[in-house]
């Protein structure tokens, strides 16, 4: 099938050195056709990774992609809601999330595009925790807590959950449009609401394998504090799901998402 050009979304906090890897990502034959932008949302870095883009950017004028900074830092969350704005506002059918520390493979995505499978389905997930799946630099506890809690949101959801959230996910715009997502945590947990608020809203959703590697990245994630709050977003589920699509979870709501050009290749 004739490939669509996607916006694929890259959040970048803080990965000078892993950055430019994933942007490389892109020059792959398989993938350009399927490249409409990339936009590197550079949620307000203290290190170098928006001169590491810049620099990148200038060495590859022919890949079009954009660099925008965050006005605020906004997390993670907020990064994607940066991201699911300018998909809308941009008239792109589809957007990709590739994380910029450099963990994942977009080329992963490839079996659910080339066959158009992911035209049937509001999102698909990537999954760390699926067969076929390959995982590499993860300890044993944190692979068997990522097992544990899966199995319990998807008794929580009532549907097979197996990744609460990983780097790389494919969203169809449309859904987004009713920003139904606005009110969800900024912060890391972003994708675990999400999950438990697609269930909800019948969303059509897809895992696929997806290979995922820890090297020379440091993990934010505190186990013990993300656990318990993992456990929170279960109770909360079970009271009342109209309730939890509706709550307000941020610390600080934030009207506006916005953020600024830095640079564009486009
Ligand atoms: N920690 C953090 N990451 C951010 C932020 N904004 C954007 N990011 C990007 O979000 C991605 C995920 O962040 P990580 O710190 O790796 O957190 P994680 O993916 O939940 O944990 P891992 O499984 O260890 O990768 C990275 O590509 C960051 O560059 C932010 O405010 N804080
Ligand atoms: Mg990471």
């Amino acid at each position: 099938m004739k490939p669509e050009k996607l916006l694929v979304f890259i959040p970048a906090y803080n990965c000078e050195k892993q950055v430019p890897r994933v942007l490389e990502q892109l020059l792959d034959p398989k993938i350009t056709p399927w490249l409409g932008e990339c936009i590197v949302v550079n949620n307000r870095a203290t290190d170098g990774t928006e001169a590491a883009v810049q620099r990148w950017m200038a060495a590859h004028p022919q890949v079009p992609v954009t660099l925008l900074r965050n006005d605020e830092n906004y997390g993670l969350g907020g990064s994607h809601k940066v991201a699911f704005g300018y998909a809308a506002a941009h008239g792109y059918a589809h957007v990709a999330v590739l994380h910029g520390d450099d963990q994942g493979d977009i080329r992963d995505l490839l079996p659910i595009l080339e066959k158009g499978a992911y035209l049937r389905y509001d999102c698909c997930l990537g999954s760390r925790f699926m067969k076929g799946s390959r995982i590499k630099g993860y300890s044993m506890l944190r692979v068997v807590g990522n097992y544990g809690f899966n199995w319990l949101f998807s008794l929580v959801a009532g549907k097979a959950i197996t990744d609460l959230g990983s780097g790389l996910n494919l969203y169809a715009v449309e859904p987004l449009k009713t920003e139904y997502y606005k009110k969800f945590p900024d912060t890391l947990y972003f994708n675990d609401c999400m999950i438990l608020a697609l269930c909800h809203l019948k969303q059509k959703v897809l895992f696929f394998p997806i290979s995922w590697r820890e090297e020379d990245q440091v993990s934010n994630n505190k186990l013990t504090s993300f656990g318990i709050s993992l456990l929170k977003l279960c109770a909360e589920y079970l009271r009342g799901r109209d309730a939890f699509v509706a709550k307000e979870w941020r610390a600080k709501p934030i009207e506006d998402y916005t953020s600024t050009v830095v640079a564009s290749n486009l």
